[in-house]
């Protein structure tokens, strides 16, 4: 009797993920987006968003995918918007949509965010990956909806990190849906996000499962043109 192809996917996929081991059980990396976009204007040339990936302002530069990622968000500071080194929506944006893009696809479980210090740095947003970096047509996932901490307008700013479940993507978007209470404009200091590496000591579970799933689906038709 012909074992239907869904089966064999189906014993395949658990095979995968029992592959796949935990991830804290490996270091993690901070990992730097090679481009950035943002659906409204900046406030000026000097806040464009390249300013959040480029490790302008920041205490120590970090080594992407080199770095180890809980340490380095703790300890590394970002300066205050004197030194031009973060980004500003325009005048009457204090929402909107930044797009991030890795030059292949990477599988990340956190985003690193230094905010821009009092009420224009962002409160509430919800992030998303997506099958490429357009928001408004569809393909996107929701990884979950977070706020940011005001940060104090005396002091350098602190990095904070917001958790997700692991995801494989080339596109992260950020939808700011709102500030800590500037009437006109929302700013962020720098964002990076957290790798989870590739685990080689898994590959052989994962070959074994594929080529398990390849062998079941061609004896069956095998079996079933015999018959
Ligand atoms: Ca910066
Ligand atoms: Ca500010
Ligand atoms: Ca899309």
């Amino acid at each position: 009797m012909k074992k239907p192809l869904t089966t064999t996917l189906g014993i395949t996929a658990a095979l995968l993920t029992l592959g796949r081991g935990p991830a804290d059980a490996v270091t993690t990396t901070i990992l730097q987006p090679e481009r950035v976009t943002s659906s409204v204007d900046a406030f000026s040339d000097q806040f464009l968003p390249i300013n959040l990936i480029n490790q302008s302002g920041l205490s120590t530069s970090y080594t992407s995918r080199s770095t180890e990622f809980a340490n380095y968000v703790a300890s590394a500071t970002h300066s205050r918007i004197d030194a031009r080194n973060s980004w500003f929506s325009s005048s009457g944006n204090r929402t909107g949509i930044l797009t991030f893009e890795f030059d292949n696809f990477v599988t990340i479980s956190a985003l690193a965010l230094w905010n821009e210090d009092g009420e224009d740095g962002i409160n509430e947003f919800e992030l998303f990956r997506d099958t490429d970096n357009n928001f408004g047509n569809g393909g996107t996932t929701s990884l979950g909806t977070f706020n940011a901490t005001e940060r104090d307008e005396e002091g350098t700013i602190s990095g904070e990190t917001f958790s997700f479940d692991a995801t494989t993507t080339r596109y992260v978007h950020v939808n700011i849906r709102s500030n800590h209470g500037h009437p006109m404009l929302s700013g962020i200091s720098e964002i990076a996000f957290k790798d989870v590496p590739f685990e080689f000591g898994h590959l052989p579970a994962i070959i074994f499962a594929v080529s398990l799933g390849g062998i079941h689906y061609f004896r069956n038709k095998r079996g079933s043109k015999d018959k």
